[in-house]
């Protein structure tokens, strides 16, 4: 058996063959591609695995439909689920991806009962509820992806209007993944000057809302949902995991009393590691950008409720 880490990515999808192909450009470990419809993961492990000698990447990746293959893997995602379109919000996929996320993580779960669980799908913050429900893992083994992403586009976006490389701006966005999300501008620096010293306020305002807007724009001319940002924002957080970094990345983790918070996934910075969510750095937040995380996950409140409610029905 290889040595490497078992890296299994549920659902086939466009981001999940995406985050396929970054995790391969980068080695980080052996990938199990699994999906529900035969043929596809293993049309798409193939492809992939004719890329690995221009790559340089000694990975193998196989596709299946069958979880038995997935068994000890050290990290699993979960990208399964319907996909946005453009007249839905994300939270319109709530009943029909809570089925399916809770019925591939229960799978998952069974043959990688250590692994760390990274969820995909939409509505992001509900369905990593379902999944740590559904797992019955340890909180600190479930996250979501959804911070990484918002967090690049908030940095690219900076970047542009800076005139500045990516690589120099240090930005984070926390909160739900919906339009609400909260972009900290404040805490935005380029190499450690502040963004409100080098842009202007309406400069500010335009980032925001491009970033707020990030995923709805590429719908609008995609007429389906991003998929290279959230492969690479998936690969961000597998690699910390994988290689035990301990990079602090903007993750859906679960709050115990943290931002005066209890008992709630919600998109924060975290230190990442072997053992998944290993810590959540709080920020240092003016009253203003308090009280409008606490109105963005007010949002993932709700959702989660409906999801319960729904249950019980
Ligand atoms: C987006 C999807 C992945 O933000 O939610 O593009």
């Amino acid at each position: 058996m290889s040595k490497r880490k078992k890296i299994t990515i549920v659902g086939a999808g466009n981001v999940g063959a995406s985050a396929a192909a970054w995790i391969a450009a980068r080695n980080l470990g052996d990938v199990v591609l699994v999906d529900i419809v035969d043929g596809l993961p293993q049309g798409k492990a193939l492809d992939l695995s004719q890329a690995l000698p221009i790559l340089g990447s000694e990975i193998s990746i196989t596709g299946t439909t069958d979880y038995a293959a997935t068994k000890n893997s050290d990290i699993v995602v979960i990208t399964a689920g319907k996909v946005r379109t453009e007249s839905m919000t994300r939270e319109d996929l709530l009943s029909d991806n809570s089925k399916i996320v809770g019925g591939v993580v229960r799978q998952a779960a069974a043959y990688s009962p250590d692994c760390a669980l990274i969820i995909v799908s939409n509505p992001l913050n509900a369905m990593v509820h379902v999944a740590a429900e559904a797992s019955g893992f340890p909180k600190h083994r479930v996250m979501g992806m959804a911070g990484c992403l918002d967090s690049a586009r908030f940095k690219y976006f900076i970047a542009q209007a800076a005139g500045c490389s990516v690589e120099d701006v240090d930005a984070v966005v926390i909160g739900s993944h919906s339009e609400g999300m909260v972009p900290l501008v404040r805490l935005a620096t380029v190499r450690g000057k502040a963004l409100p010293e080098i842009l202007s306020k309406e400069q500010m305002k335009d980032i925001v809302e491009k970033t707020q807007q990030g995923g709805k724009q590429v719908i609008s001319f995609l007429k389906t949902s991003a998929y290279i940002a959230p492969g690479a924002a998936i690969m961000e957080m597998v690699e910390a995991i994988a290689a035990d970094s301990k990079r602090v990345l903007p993750v859906s983790a679960f709050l115990h009393g943290e931002y005066g918070l209890q008992g709630l996934f919600a998109g924060v910075p975290a230190v990442l590691g072997a053992n998944g969510m290993e810590k959540i750095i709080e920020l240092p937040l003016t009253k203003e950008e308090h009280s409008a995380f606490l109105a963005s996950c007010a949002e993932i409140q709700e959702t989660v409720a409906s999801w319960e409610k729904k249950k019980m029905n």
